[in-house]
């Protein structure tokens, strides 16, 4: 038997445990090791009853990722679950931690199912681009029916114990020690004498074919592109049509499809890759490099980035001071704070008393002494350097010994930030998103004298406040913003040479963005976008300078959504309309510029916004800014909403061929010239040497 799985006869009872750390992924050592152990239960006449648990961290994580995209090995997990489901001896499944995809697949081949209450389960397959291919599709909704089972296949929803209780996926919860529990569970089923009850043996409640059309409806709007969710559904619908073993098969068939789908391919890259992200290379060798402890936090500006910041420390438990010195501004975020929580609750999302617990973790203060305690300080004023130089200045002079100090910087050099203090090697920067209590990625910059166990704080307390972080270097506007900017320039010129707001906002959101660079523009504010360009026009070439459609629409008092009109006009619920008056705005310009307006193709358009950020993305790996390519994907599909069926913008550039790419660079170099068009040398040197940027 292989040595992941365990076999230890308690009595009569087999306890068969799962050991293959981190997770219990179902690997074919585990697989076979199932197997075997469920045979020798079978055959040991002692033997009564037997007890399937896993080792330390959980259940199972599910069938093991990195085996995808090899060739099948036996034995398939659908039939190590048949195994167990035929075992003629009950199987109990002890579920604790995680029980998550292939690991509740064999969970429900198990005749009974028991959890400790803090145990999760789910089939989040979907999130991999994939369905349950091992009879999930199948046994869960003859278990806990249709709309329950739609739900958690459909969205990849991890429901708690207490919530499988209810539904009847488990049948017990086991509030002491599980393993014992469980051993008493399996006495008490041998002793009663009751019967297995196999999952697959039980009826499919017939489902109204409505519930599988208002599904499609709602995937076909909310995963917009995604191939898996549907193929989730025809699953479900298959184990209401068809007897168990048909509806199986199809299962399998559809899961071999999306399992070779270049979308599964692209959403396990994006799933692996964040993993990745979290380690930083250069330190991982360095064992001894530990954390600092953060055990209070300190947020310096009230504004709408601030109270954003000390809600995700809130949320995670984490007492946060939030510090502004104007008292009528620091109730204004604070009344936001309360606005916010008040929505979640609204929505279902939160108890009463769960917002006024993280509420008062917010400790609102005018005074910036109360920072001396503080283990963390994020610094989120006005982005000016001189401005975030003075606040450091005075961090420096009021924070303890050894108290990280953190900027929330878009774009500002951390270094010259860090020079304000007399601690450089503990200053950083950490980049929200905004709004930051809701967008997952956390850019985190290390400066050049930033202290490895600074950096490996702010990875860990990236991780505990729910975050995707994204360890970069100091440049300008480090990954996002750097790639961004290419884009945003590219569409601006494309608006004077021709085109429309809508036309390339069109072709973004067909590609899979959540908007277009002009809708965004309008959601956060065109005034905000002003103000960013204001502070950057140093920085501007004479072209970007002179194209100023965005100071003309913004000197019309049109900020965007919030004034009901920007890029586009807006009613009162915020529907969208094209506004002629922009349309002209825009004509006028091109005409005043003597710029001869053209058709732009939707293939240009897309060209042109995608490839000078693949061409961006080559320039950072070059420049050391990142240390894989993987961590540009994450920092785009978490920060970004790059479609995540495409794996990012440099796993979708492999896979249209980095030689696409760097023609069409040649190709715009030659009508735009090299200022904006030049390909980055290791892009060119790649495509010499027919490398990618995934290997
Ligand atoms: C499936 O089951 C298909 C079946 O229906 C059909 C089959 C026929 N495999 O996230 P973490 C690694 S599809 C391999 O940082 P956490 C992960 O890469 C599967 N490796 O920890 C990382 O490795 P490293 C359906 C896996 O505590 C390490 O474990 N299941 C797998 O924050 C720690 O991971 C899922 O989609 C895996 N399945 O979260 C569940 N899972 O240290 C996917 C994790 O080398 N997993 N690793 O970078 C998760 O959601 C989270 O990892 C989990 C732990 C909640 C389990």
């Amino acid at each position: 038997m292989a040595e992941s799985v365990s076999f230890d006869a308690r009595g009569e009872i087999a306890l068969i445990k799962i050991e293959n750390p981190p997770v219990n992924a179902l690997s074919q050592a585990v697989r076979s090791g199932l197997a075997a152990a469920i045979c020798r239960g079978e055959q040991d006449t002692r033997i009564k009853a037997m007890v399937l648990i896993g080792g330390e961290r959980g259940f199972s994580a599910g069938a093991d990722i990195r085996e995808f995209g090899e060739p099948p090995r036996q034995p398939l997990l659908l039939d190590v679950i048949d195994v167990i489901e035929r075992s003629s001896k009950p199987v109990i499944a002890a579920i604790q931690g995680t029980a998550l995809g292939g690991g509740l697949e064999v969970a429900l081949g198990c005749h009974f199912r028991i959890a400790s209450p803090d145990a999760v389960m789910g089939l989040p397959e979907v999130k991999l681009g994939l369905l349950p291919g091992a009879g999930g599709t199948q046994r869960l909704p003859r278990l806990i029916g249709v709309s329950a089972a739609l739900e958690m296949i459909v969205e990849g929803t991890v429901v708690s114990a207490q919530r499988a209780l209810v539904l009847g996926l488990v049948d017990e919860l086991a509030p002491g020690g599980l393993e014992a529990h469980a051993l008493d569970f399996a006495r008490g089923i041998v002793a009663s004498g009751k019967p297995v009850r196999r999952v697959s043996m039980l009826d499919c409640e017939p489902s109204d074919q409505s519930v599988f059309e208002a599904y499609v409806e709602t995937v076909e709007r909310k995963r917009r592109g995604y191939i898996a969710p549907l193929r989730c559904i025809a699953a479900v619908r298959a184990a209401t049509e068809l007897p168990f073993k048909k509806g199986l098969e199809r299962e399998r068939a559809m899961f071999l499809e999306l399992a070779a789908s270049p979308q599964s391919k692209a959403q396990r890259h994006a799933f692996l890759s964040e993993r990745a992200a979290a380690k930083i290379p250069d330190m991982r060798a360095k064992t001894a490099i530990g954390t600092l402890p953060i055990d209070l936090v300190g947020v310096v500006g009230a504004g709408t980035m601030g109270t954003g910041i000390a809600m995700c420390f809130a949320n995670a438990g984490v007492p946060v001071m939030l510090v502004e010195a104007n008292a009528d501004n620091l109730e204004r975020g604070m009344a936001l704070v309360r606005k916010n929580y008040a929505r979640t609750m609204a929505r279902g999302g939160l108890s009463q008393a769960e917002m006024d617990k993280r509420v008062a973790l917010i400790r609102p203060s005018v005074s910036n002494d109360q920072l001396a305690q503080a283990d963390l300080v994020i610094e989120a004023v006005f982005e000016e350097l001189e401005v975030k130089q003075k606040v450091f200045r005075m961090l420096d002079q009021i924070c303890k010994p050894g108290a990280i100090l953190a900027s929330n910087t878009s774009y500002l050099n951390i270094d010259l930030i860090a020079d304000a203090t007399a601690r450089p090697e503990y200053v950083l920067g950490m980049h929200f998103f905004s709004p930051a209590n809701v967008m997952p990625l956390l850019e985190n910059v290390r400066g050049a004298r930033t202290l490895p166990q600074v950096c490996a704080t702010a990875m860990k307390i990236g991780k505990l406040i729910g975050k995707t972080p994204v360890m970069v270097r100091v440049c300008d506007g480090f990954v996002g913003n750097r790639m961004l900017a290419k884009r945003t320039r590219e569409s601006y010129f494309m608006l004077e040479e021709g085109a429309t707001p809508q036309q390339i906002d069109k072709v973004l959101y067909d590609f899979g963005f959540p908007m277009g660079p002009f809708a965004m523009s309008d959601l956060a504010g065109v005034d905000v976008g002003w103000l960013n360009r204001q502070s950057r026009l140093a920085n501007l070439t004479s072209r970007e300078r002179a194209c100023d459609i965005l100071d003309q629409i913004h000197a019309l008092g049109r900020f965007g959504q919030k004034t009901g009109a920007g890029f586009y006009r807006y009613d009162a619920d915020r529907h969208r309309s094209v506004d002629p008056e922009i349309e002209a705005l825009i004509v006028n310009h091109s005409k005043k510029r003597n710029i001869e307006r053209r058709q732009i193709s939707d293939v240009e358009i897309l060209e042109r916004c995608l490839y000078p950020m693949i061409n961006e993305g080559a320039k950072l790996l070059e420049e050391g800014i990142v240390d894989r390519p993987g961590d540009i994907d994450v920092v785009w599909l978490k920060g970004y909403g790059f479609p995540a069926f495409l794996g990012g913008p440099l796993f979708y550039a492999d896979q249209i061929g980095l030689p696409v790419v760097y023609e069409a660079l040649l190709k715009y170099q030659v009508v735009h010239g090299d200022q904006y068009w030049k390909p980055a040398a290791l892009l060119e040197n790649m495509v010499r040497s027919g490398k990618r940027f995934y290997t």
